[in-house]
C-alpha cells in the first residue's frame, strides 16, 4: 500500500471480484452488458422480451466483448408495474439456461429472494440488487452461495424516488449508506471479496446529485469494495444534451469515460462495444501508461 504524498493510507479496491468461485480481475475494467426481459422496458423500447430476441441480444453483446451479462426481468423505470416473484423467474430462468455454456459470468438484475435463489440455482453468478439486500430473505438467499453481489443505493422506491430527492449531503449520506450495506452483509457471512458497491445514478438523485457523485466518485474506493456504475442511456444525459433515450449513445460513452478515470471498475452499459473501447481508453489514460507497460 503506498502512503499518499498528504500522508493518507490510500485504502485500495479489492485486486479481485469473486463470482461464483471466479475470480474476476480488476486491474481492467469489467463491462457489464445489459439485457432486459420486460415488456416494458424504456431504454429499448421493450424490444427484448422475447426469450429469442434477448437470447441473440445477449450473444451479440457477448460477441462485442461484454465481460458479464446482466439480464433484468422488472423494470426499476420510475413508475413501472410491480412483477411477481413467479413472472420475473420466467422471464430469467430461460436465459440462464440458455446462456450457461458461454464463458461470460451472468448476472441477474432483481431485489426479490425467490428470484435470486432461482437465478443462483440456473447458474447466476452475480447478484446485481439495487436494493442492496435490503428485502427480507434476500441475504440469506445470496450468503452461502458464493455469487457476487452489486449493493446499489437508492433513495425512495422506483415509484417515488423522482418526485423531489433531497440530500443534505449527497456524496456523504451516499457513501454512507453502502458502508453499512456493506457491514450488513458481512455480518451476514459475506465475503469482502464478493462485493461491489454502486452509488445508483438516477436512483432518487437530481441532476446536481448525479454530477456530484461522478466528480467525486473516487471517495466511493475506501469503501474496500470493487466500485461499480450504471450511467447508460439515463436522463441525465437528456438534461445534458437533449436526446432521446436511443440517441444517447455517446453521452453515455463519455460518462462511462469520466466513471473510469475517476475509479470505477465495473460499467453497466447498453452500448457495449463503444464501451468497450472507451473504458480501455479511460483505463490507460488514468493509469499513465498502456496495460503492457509501454
Ligand atoms: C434509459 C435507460 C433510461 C436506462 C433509464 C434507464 C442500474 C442498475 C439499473 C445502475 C446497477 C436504468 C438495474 C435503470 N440501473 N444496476 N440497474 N446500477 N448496479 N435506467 O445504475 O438503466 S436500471
Amino acid at each position: 500500500m503506498q502512503p499518499m504524498p498528504n500522508g493518507e493510507v490510500a485504502i485500495q479496491q479489492q485486486p479481485t471480484w469473486s463470482v461464483a468461485g471466479r475470480e474476476l480481475a480488476l486491474d481492467r475494467v469489467l463491462v457489464m452488458g445489459i439485457v432486459n426481459v420486460t415488456p416494458d422496458s424504456f431504454a429499448d423500447g421493450g424490444r427484448y422480451f422475447n426469450h429469442a430476441d434477448a437470447l441473440a441480444h445477449a450473444r451479440q453483446l457477448i460477441d462485442e466483448g461484454a465481460d458479464v451479462i446482466d439480464i433484468g426481468g422488472e423494470s426499476t423505470r420510475p413508475g413501472a408495474d410491480d412483477v411477481s416473484p413467479d413472472e420475473e423467474i420466467r422471464r430469467v430462468v430461460p436465459l440462464l439456461e440458455a446462456l450457461a455454456p458461454s464463458a461470460v459470468p451472468l448476472s441477474v438484475d432483481t431485489s426479490k429472494p425467490e428470484v435470486m435463489r432461482a437465478a443462483l440455482a440456473a447458474g447466476a453468478a452475480i447478484i446485481n440488487d439495487v436494493r442492496a439486500l435490503q428485502q427480507p430473505g434476500a441475504v440469506e438467499a445470496v450468503a452461502d452461495s458464493g455469487c457476487g453481489l452489486v449493493l446499489m443505493h437508492m433513495q425512495g422506491t422506483p415509484r417515488t424516488m423522482q418526485q423531489a430527492p433531497y440530500y443534505r449531503d449527497v456524496i456523504d449520506e451516499v457513501v454512507q449508506f453502502l458502508a453499512e450495506r456493506v457491514r450488513y452483509a458481512r455480518a451476514q457471512g459475506i465475503d469482502a471479496r464478493r462485493i461491489a458497491v454502486d452509488p445508483g445514478f438516477g436512483f432518487g438523485k437530481r441532476l446536481a446529485d448525479n454530477l456530484a457523485l461522478l466528480k467525486h466518485l473516487a471517495r466511493f474506493e475506501r469503501l474496500g469494495a470493487a466500485l461499480a456504475v450504471g450511467l447508460s442511456r439515463k436522463s441525465m444525459l437528456a438534461r445534458l444534451t437533449g436526446r432521446d433515450v436511443d440517441d444517447r449513445t455517446a453521452g453515455s460513452v463519455a460518462l462511462a469515460a469520466i466513471a473510469v478515470l475517476n475509479g470505477a471498475r465495473i460499467v453497466r452499459a447498453h452500448d457495449v462495444a463503444a464501451t468497450v473501447d472507451a473504458v480501455r481508453v479511460a483505463a490507460a489514460a488514468a493509469q499513465g501508461e498502456a496495460f503492457d507497460g509501454t
